[in-house]
C-alpha cells in the first residue's frame, strides 16, 4: 500500500495558498477521487513523488517530455544555456536556429513567432486570423481545448470537460456570441454553419486530432472536407498541433494527414518541458504581425535562453531515423494488451490510438467519434481504474478526458510492468 502522507500534508499547504492547490486544474485530482501526489523528480519514464515511490509517467507533463525525463541531450543543452544567462529581453541565436526547425520540419510554416505557451500561440493565432480577414467569428469543435483565452471557452475539453464548467464566469458574452462550435467529425452540421456565417468567420481552428476529450480519431476525409471548405469561404484554417506538433511526425499531424493549414499553433514538445509556444504559416499572414505589421503581440520571456536550448535538444533527437516507428510499436503493443486484457476481465471499453497517444474510454462499446460520444463514458470506472493503476505504480492523467502519452524512454520492460498493472487493476473493477 503506497503512503502518501507527505503529498497529502503539502496538499493541504497548498490548498490554504493556490486556488484548489494546484497551478493547473487539471492536476487536481477531483475527478478520479483523491488528491493529488507530489512530485519531486522524474528521470527517464519514471517519476517519483514526496513520499519515494516512484510510477511509470503516462503523462509525460501533458505531452512535451517525448524524450522522457531528463534526457542527457536535452540536460546538457539546458545547462550550457543556464551558465550564460537566462533572460535578456534582446534577441538570441537560439531563436533564429528554434525557428529554423520548425520552419524546416513543419510543412505548412514559413515563418514564426515564438511565444511562451500554447494558450499565448491560440490567442496570438486567432487575433492575426481576425486582423488579416477583418473578421469577427470563429469556428471550433466541442470538446477541443485551445487553451484559456476567452474566445475558446466554449463547449471547451480537457480540464473545462472534467470539472463540467459549461463555459465560465469572467469570460464576456460579446466575446463569446462570436465563436461557433460545431460537433467533430460531422461534416452536414460544419456546412450548415459555414452557409450561414461562413461569411463572417476569420477561422476554423482544430485539434486535427482533437487529444483533449480524449483522443478521437479524424474520420477519412474529415480534415480534407474542413480544408476545402474554408478556402471555399475564404476562412483561414488554424491547426493547434500543441499536443499533435511532433508527436505524430515531425512535421505533427498535417505532415502525417499531408493537409496543409494557414496557420499552426505549438507548444509542449518545442520547449522540451520548459515553457514555449508558437504560432506560424503562411509568410503574406505573418508578416501581418508587429513589428513587421500592424497586429499586436509581444513577450518578455519570448524565445528564452532556456527555453529555446530545450527545445532545439528536443528537435534534434526526435529527428533520428525510426524514432516515430519505436514510438508506435510500443503504443500498439501497451493498447493491443490493455485491450486484451479488459476483454478478458468481462470490463467495457475503447481503445482510440495514434502514434504515441492513446485514451482508453471506458463504458464505451463503439468509436468515439465526438464530444457527445466522449461524455457518455463511464467516469466513475475511469476514477478507479486510475486509483488502482496508482496503488500499483503507474501514473496516468487523472482524467477520462485526456490522452496517455508515451517517450523514448518508455522501455519494454516498464511496459510490460504497466501490463501487469492493468491486469490487476482490471480485476478489481470487475469484482467492485
Ligand atoms: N492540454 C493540456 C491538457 N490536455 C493542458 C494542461 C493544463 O491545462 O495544465
Amino acid at each position: 500500500m503506497h503512503h502518501h502522507t507527505l503529498s497529502n500534508r503539502f496538499f493541504e499547504k497548498a490548498k490554504d495558498l493556490i486556488p484548489g492547490g494546484v497551478n493547473s486544474p487539471v492536476r487536481a485530482c477531483k475527478s478520479v477521487g483523491c488528491d493529488p501526489v507530489f512530485i519531486e523528480k522524474g528521470e527517464e519514464c519514471y517519476i517519483y513523488d514526496a513520499d519515494g515511490n516512484s510510477y511509470v509517467d503516462y503523462v509525460c507533463s501533458w505531452g512535451p517530455m517525448i524524450l522522457g525525463h531528463c534526457h542527457p541531450h536535452v540536460t546538457g543543452a539546458v545547462s550550457e544555456a543556464l551558465s550564460l544567462g537566462t533572460s535578456f529581453g534582446a534577441p538570441t541565436w537560439r531563436e533564429v536556429e528554434l525557428a529554423r526547425k520548425i520552419v524546416d520540419l513543419v510543412p505548412s510554416i514559413e515563418k514564426v513567432r515564438l511565444v511562451n505557451s500554447g494558450t499565448e500561440a491560440t490567442m496570438s493565432a486567432i487575433r492575426l486570423a481576425r486582423g488579416f480577414t477583418g473578421r469577427k467569428k470563429i469556428l471550433k469543435f466541442d470538446g477541443c481545448y485551445h487553451g484559456h483565452a476567452d474566445s475558446f471557452l466554449v463547449k471547451a475539453g480537457s480540464g473545462v470537460a472534467t470539472l463540467g464548467i459549461p463555459g465560465s464566469p469572467g469570460v464576456p458574452e460579446e466575446i463569446v456570441a462570436n465563436t461557433i462550435s460545431v460537433p467533430f467529425n460531422d461534416r452536414d452540421v460544419l456546412q450548415a454553419a459555414l452557409e450561414q456565417d461562413g461569411h463572417q468567420l476569420a477561422a476554423v481552428i482544430m485539434e486535427p486530432v482533437p487529444a483533449n476529450m480524449g483522443v478521437v480519431l479524424p474520420e477519412d476525409g474529415f480534415l480534407e472536407f474542413v480544408r476545402e471548405k474554408t478556402i471555399e469561404h475564404g476562412i483561414l484554417l488554424i491547426f493547434d498541433e500543441v499536443i499533435t506538433g511532433f508527436r505524430l511526425a515531425p512535421g505533427g499531424a498535417q505532415e502525417f494527414f499531408g493537409i496543409m493549414p494557414d496557420l499552426t499553433c505549438l507548444g509542449k514538445i518545442i520547449g522540451g518541458g520548459l515553457p514555449v509556444g508558437a504560432y506560424g504559416g503562411r509568410k503574406d499572414i505573418m508578416e501581418n504581425i508587429a513589428p513587421s505589421g500592424p497586429v499586436y503581440q509581444a513577450g518578455t520571456l519570448s524565445g528564452n535562453p532556456l527555453a529555446t536550448a530545450a527545445g532545439i535538444a528536443t528537435l534534434e533527437v526526435l529527428e533520428r531515423p525510426g524514432f516515430y516507428e519505436n514510438l508506435r510499436q510500443k503504443t500498439e503493443y501497451l493498447a493491443e494488451g490493455m485491450v486484451e486484457l479488459a476483454k478478458a476481465q468481462g470490463i467495457p471499453c475503447v481503445n482510440q490510438r495514434i502514434g504515441s497517444m492513446m485514451t482508453t474510454f471506458f463504458g464505451q462499446s463503439k468509436p468515439v467519434k465526438n464530444f457527445q460520444d466522449a461524455m457518455k463514458s463511464d467516469t466513475e470506472l475511469y476514477g478507479k481504474f486510475f486509483r488502482a493503476m496508482l496503488e500499483e505504480g503507474i501514473w496516468l492523467a487523472p482524467s477520462q478526458f485526456e490522452a496517455a502519452f508515451l517517450s523514448l524512454a518508455h522501455n519494454w520492460d516498464a511496459i510490460d510492468f504497466t501490463l501487469e498493472a492493468a491486469e490487476l487493476a482490471f480485476s478489481q473493477l470487475k469484482v467492485s
